[in-house]
């Protein structure tokens, strides 16, 4: 049985109290986790500021740029052994993990690594009454210590979209990925020391939220930014915790997305992007379409050939190579997605496909399966149209006009990001514009240049990270004015 262990100060930690790491495929204990308490969240917040002290605190830009990029090179390595641990702790198929989930972690070292060896800084010249002038230019100092808390969805990929920029930028870290997927996490912690990052400036603790790793990390007076990918319950929750000692936050939470599908669109090309905006990574991503709109012209058409798709997917064993759709990450979570169908009967939905659970026949019966299900016939004040679900399923509704169109998208307490269908050029900028949402894809889903501003308004988050927002975000500006 694997252990996966705490690093701290450069040292794999064991804890007396360890849980299981699951395999949703079919229930079976992949790892032991050992359990960060109180003390050893604090020593690794020790541990990193300690390191800011020391050689981190001096090193030079280049040479941070150069560490990063040795860590992606140390994940290329161990790449069949990251694929492997990123699918036995979430169930996703092996061509995603391979395509998507570990290329992603080498990506953003490499990405943050470039982007801060080539930044500069804003400087700004001032007449001064005198005619001697002034001189302002900025300096980008880390934050300091940031608490790095991160979900289940995309382990490797969400851990390190914000480990990386925040290490770019000069920062000390400790992070806490989810209890439910803690594999990847704790190869990148072999890596990183591997690598040769001194030791205190990455560290890893191990375990839950509340009263466990999650809220000591949050609540702990001597961390400088908490930055948080997850439902946005939990950030408010964290918001509150840290509040005490007023840490920089920032923020990636839920969504319930809307696409968009106009009359005029390209159907082949919606419909194929529309399965994928759904299904995808079964329907755990928080970019997923929950809420589809498709003019009341092409609705029966659109909602015939979904149908049609979401029960040609290919449900099945990970590492098969026809496999599109996994397990949910746990039972816990196949329940709550299962209640959503229940409640969506109750609330008078059309089951037009799914609604249940599959039988394999085999052990993997007991995993965390759920059928890809699609509702219709529900009014938008239900709670199976306006909560998140997180789970392979979407409400189709139809709309008679562009501007009813962007009403329904926009009456939503979330707002991350939305998908619009058109072949009308001037109806997809004046669209585009009119939607309540960080990220608007037109004619596509989830494309993603890492130099964007990726974030939500709304219950769906605060602040943007991405390219320069990230770095913006992980340093602190001192004005220097210097009187000419
Ligand atoms: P979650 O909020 O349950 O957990 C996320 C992390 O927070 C975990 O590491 C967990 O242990 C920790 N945590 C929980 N309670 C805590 C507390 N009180 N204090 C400190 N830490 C605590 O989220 P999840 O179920 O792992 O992930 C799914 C959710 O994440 C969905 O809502 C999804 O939309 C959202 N998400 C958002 C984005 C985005 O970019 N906006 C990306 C991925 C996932
Ligand atoms: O691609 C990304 O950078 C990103 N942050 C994706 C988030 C996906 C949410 O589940």
């Amino acid at each position: 049985m694997r252990n996966i262990k705490n690093y701290v100060a450069g040292e794999f930690l064991s804890s007396n109290s360890q849980f299981d790491d699951i395999n949703p495929v079919d229930g079976s204990v992949v790892a032991k986790v050992h359990e960060a308490d109180k003390t050893t969240v604090d020593r690794a917040v020790a541990a990193a500021r300690a390191s800011l002290a020391g050689e981190w605190g001096t090193i030079s830009v280049a040479e941070r740029s150069s560490l990063l990029n040795k860590v992606a090179e140390g994940i290329e390595k161990r790449f069949d052994e990251f694929v492997d641990a990123e699918i036995s702790d979430t169930g996703k198929p092996l061509t995603q993990a391979r395509t998507l989930d570990i290329p992603r972690g080498t990506a953003n070292f490499r990405f943050f690594a470039n982007l801060v060896a080539s930044s500069g800084t804003e400087c700004f010249e001032m007449k001064t009454p005198d005619g001697g002038g002034a001189l302002n230019y900025s300096v980008q100092k880390p934050l300091g210590v940031v608490g790095v808390i991160s979900p289940w969805n995309l382990p490797l990929l969400l851990f390190t979209w914000k480990v990386a920029p925040a290490m770019a930028a000069g920062n000390a870290i400790v992070g806490k990925p989810s209890e439910e997927t803690p594999g990847t996490a704790f190869l990148l912690a072999e890596v990183m020391h591997d690598a040769g990052v001194p030791h205190g400036v990455f560290n890893l603790v191990n375990g839950f939220g509340r009263g466990s790793a999650g809220e000591f990390l949050a609540t702990h007076t001597d961390v400088d930014a908490i930055t948080f990918t997850g439902e946005s319950a939990t950030g408010s929750a964290i918001m509150r915790a840290a509040a005490d000692n007023v840490k920089s936050l920032s923020f990636e939470l839920g969504g319930k997305n809307a696409a968009i599908i106009f009359e005029d669109a390209d159907l082949e090309q919606a419909i194929d992007g529309t399965v994928r905006s759904v299904f995808s990574n079964c329907g755990q991503v928080c970019l997923c379409s929950e809420r589809v709109y498709v003019h009341e012209s092409i609705f029966d058409e659109f909602v015939d050939r979904l149908k049609n798709c979401a029960e040609s997917l290919q449900l099945g064993w990970p590492e098969d190579d026809k496999t599109e759709i996994g397990p949910l990450v746990s039972i816990a979570h196949r329940d709550k997605v299962v209640s959503y169908y229940e409640l969506a009967r109750k609330e008078g939905a059309t089951i037009v496909t799914g609604g249940g659970i599959p039988k394999f026949g085999d052990r993997r019966d007991e995993g965390a399966w759920v059928e890809p299900t699609i509702l219709t016939g529900l009014p938008e004040s239900a709670r199976c149209v306006r909560e998140e679900i997180f789970g392979p399923v979407c409400h189709i509704a139809p709309f008679s006009s562009e501007d009813h169109a962007v009403a329904m998208a926009n009456d939503s307490r979330y707002g991350l990001a939305s998908a619009v269908w058109t072949t009308n050029l001037a109806r997809a900028h004046r669209v585009a514009r009119q939607i309540d949402a960080g990220i608007v894809w037109v004619n596509t889903w989830y494309l993603r240049d890492l130099r964007t501003p990726f974030g939500g308004v709304k219950l769906s988050g605060i602040g943007r990270e991405g390219g320069t927002h990230s770095l913006n975000f992980y340093s602190e500006p001192t004005n220097i004015c210097i009187k000419l």
